[in-house]
């Protein structure tokens, strides 16, 4: 089983990045073979951003993904623009994707609203350098939050268009999407994802957040009017907190609303921040040490490219014959 997925290193990585995907890349880099994880600079150059916080920014991701568990002997981690495999493969992709289908994604019509300056080409583009990362390490399966559900299926639909275009090359990948925790909400608009750029500070919790930052922004989440802690249509608040506690302790969600039925919002909020400083200490604690050496950060990153570069390179040999480009 081949597993890949991508990360930005736009901004800190908050709580919804950590249980949707960075605990998935924690448990599939023994089930991959092998787990490849990438970190999507070209992918951040999308919208507007400061080209010397890029590289720090980089840094910053990919000692937060070695904090929270992943081992570069156990799997490949990489950044995307070093392995320059991604960008071709785009382009040649490019060719079986429908525009009609590019025009219909969510991701670009919400990113592109928000935009001040620049509706990049590149933003209308990002699925398909998306579906060059997965396919190029012919992955099978990709852990991913539920934001990313349509592009995976439109990855899905450029693989089969491929493959009946040009002959089977390219592996249909399916996605892995966890049943609690994938899509986290913003703790003070529960109606919308927990997200980077999108809502405040207060409204999101940052992995590494310092133990009272996270207690206050729980302890000031929106809720409701009502008093019960169960999941409903009406309860957004309340059912984002549940799933949050059922992830950082391991408990069912029913068991959750069994143990917490006579329980006051206060008692409730401040169990959910318990949990959630003792279920991300791990990370915190081991990220300074790890942060602290740069070079170290740039030989795991190369070495994770070469690994990759492998890979990826075998792919394109594969379907730039299979589409006749180059010499035969
Ligand atoms: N709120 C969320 N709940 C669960 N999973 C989430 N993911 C993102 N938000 C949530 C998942 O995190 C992975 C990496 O995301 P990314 O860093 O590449 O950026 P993104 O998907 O664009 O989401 P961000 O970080 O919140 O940025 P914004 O909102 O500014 O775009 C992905 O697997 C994603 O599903």
């Amino acid at each position: 089983m081949r597993i890949f997925s991508g990360i930005q290193p736009t901004g800190e990585k908050h709580l919804g990045n950590y249980i949707g995907a960075i605990r998935q890349y924690v448990e599939a880099q023994d089930r991959g073979e092998p787990a490849v994880f990438c970190i999507v600079d070209l992918h951040a150059i999308t919208v507007s951003y400061d080209p010397k916080e890029l590289r720090k920014r980089l840094h910053d991701t990919t000692a937060i993904l070695l904090a929270a568990g992943l081992d570069p002997e156990r799997c490949v981690l990489f950044r995307q623009s070093d392995v320059k495999e991604h960008t071709e493969l785009s382009w040649l992709l490019g060719s079986v994707t429908a525009h009609g289908d590019l025009n219909r994604m969510h991701q670009f019509k919400d990113k592109s609203a928000s935009q001040k300056e620049l509706v990049s080409a590149g933003l209308f583009f990002y699925p398909v350098l998306q579906a060059a990362d997965v396919l190029a390490y012919r992955a099978n399966e990709v852990p991913v939050g539920e934001d990313q559900r349509q592009h995976i299926e439109l990855m899905r639909e450029i693989a089969r268009r491929f493959n009946e275009r040009f002959g089977e090359t390219l592996v249909v990948p399916e996605h892995r999407i966890p049943e609690v925790g994938a899509k986290v909400m913003d703790l003070q608009e529960p109606d919308r994802k927990m997200s980077t750029s999108v809502g405040a500070d207060s409204g999101r919790v940052f992995v590494l957040d310092e133990e009272k930052a996270i207690r206050k922004k729980f302890g000031s989440a929106v809720t409701d009017s009502g008093r019960e802690i169960r999941r409903g249509e009406d309860k957004a608040g309340i059912a984002n907190l549940i799933g949050v506690l059922s992830v950082a302790s391991g408990k069912a969600e029913d068991e959750i609303e069994n143990d917490f039925a006579d329980a006051g919002y206060g008692d409730f909020k401040k169990a959910v921040a318990d949990s959630v400083v003792e279920f991300l200490a791990p990370v915190r604690d081991a990220y300074p040490e790890i942060r602290a050496d740069d070079a170290e950060l740039e030989r795991i990153l190369a070495t994770g490219a070469e690994r990759a570069r492998g890979y990826a390179s075998q792919t394109l040999a594969d379907v730039r014959s299979a589409m006749g480009i180059g010499p035969p």
